[in-house]
């Protein structure tokens, strides 16, 4: 079986080091199709299983405002790789985990590698790892890229979450957005072109953040004034 692995994460936060520790520092070097934006691809082999990992441009977010994010976005969206990889800073938590939810909203099959786990210590931080597995509903490993450490745990992670997912959180955005979220969801379950390529409480959402790349998306949907009128 070949599992194929996105690795993902705001920028500095050691993708490049967990990327050539995973693939052994053998990657084919090529470009986005269209962009001026390096994609880079290797190959792992972990008990038998070939991994394919594919380092996506460093982001803080998954807006449509800039290129990288895009990029990182549409390879999710449309790719659909087993597993995503959501390197996260552990001295940086807080601003960190903005992506992962990003990426749980995304309906991505993520593994957190908590990475600069040795900064975090240093720093005094008593990171509750489990805890924070079970609120995610993924699992988190912390990591040491620079020493090699927690990697084989993190493909172990990778291997047993490409077998089957256990269940998506979602986020409450309270009340009022709740009820216009279910009411976009509605409407944009109607139309199957628009519902089976995304997942639509992400499409919801993003609709409401008034998303440009999603809203030229409602345009072409025949359910269009239905939606738009929600939104007004
Ligand atoms: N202490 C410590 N340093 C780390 C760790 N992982 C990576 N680093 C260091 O963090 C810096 C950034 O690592 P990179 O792998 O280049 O990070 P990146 O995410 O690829 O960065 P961009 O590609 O610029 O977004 C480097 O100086 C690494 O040596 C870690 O676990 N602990
Ligand atoms: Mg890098």
């Amino acid at each position: 079986m070949t599992i194929r692995v996105a690795l993902i994460g705001n920028p500095n936060v050691g993708k490049s080091v967990i990327f050539n520790a995973l693939t052994g520092g053998r990657a084919h070097v090529g470009n986005w199709p269209g962009k001026t934006v390096e994609k880079k691809e290797g190959i792992c082999r972990y008990k038998g299983e070939r991994i394919e990992v594919v380092d996506l441009p460093g982001t803080y977010s998954l807006t449509a405002h800039s290129i990288d994010e895009l990029i990182a976005r549409d390879y999710i969206v449309k790719e659909k790789p087993d597993v995503v990889i959501d390197i996260v800073d552990a001295s940086n938590l807080e601003r960190n985990l903005y992506l992962t939810l990003q990426l749980l909203e995304l309906e991505a099959n993520v593994v957190v590698a908590l990475n600069k786990f040795d900064v975090a210590e240093s720093l005094g931080y008593e990171i509750d790892v489990q805890e924070l597995s079970r609120i995610l509903g993924v699992p988190v490993v912390p990591t040491v890229a620079t020493e090699g450490k927690g990697l084989r745990e993190l493909l172990e992670a990778v291997v047993e979450s490409a077998k089957g997912r256990k269940r998506v959180i979602t986020v409450s955005y309270g009340k009022a957005a709740e009820e216009l979220i279910s009411k976009i969801e509605k409407a944009i379950l109607k139309d199957r072109g628009l519902s089976s390529r995304y997942p639509t409480r992400w499409l919801a959402i993003k609709i409401l953040e008034g998303d440009e790349e999603v809203l030229k998306e409602v345009e072409r949907s025949p359910y269009k004034s239905e939606i738009l009128e929600i939104i007004q």
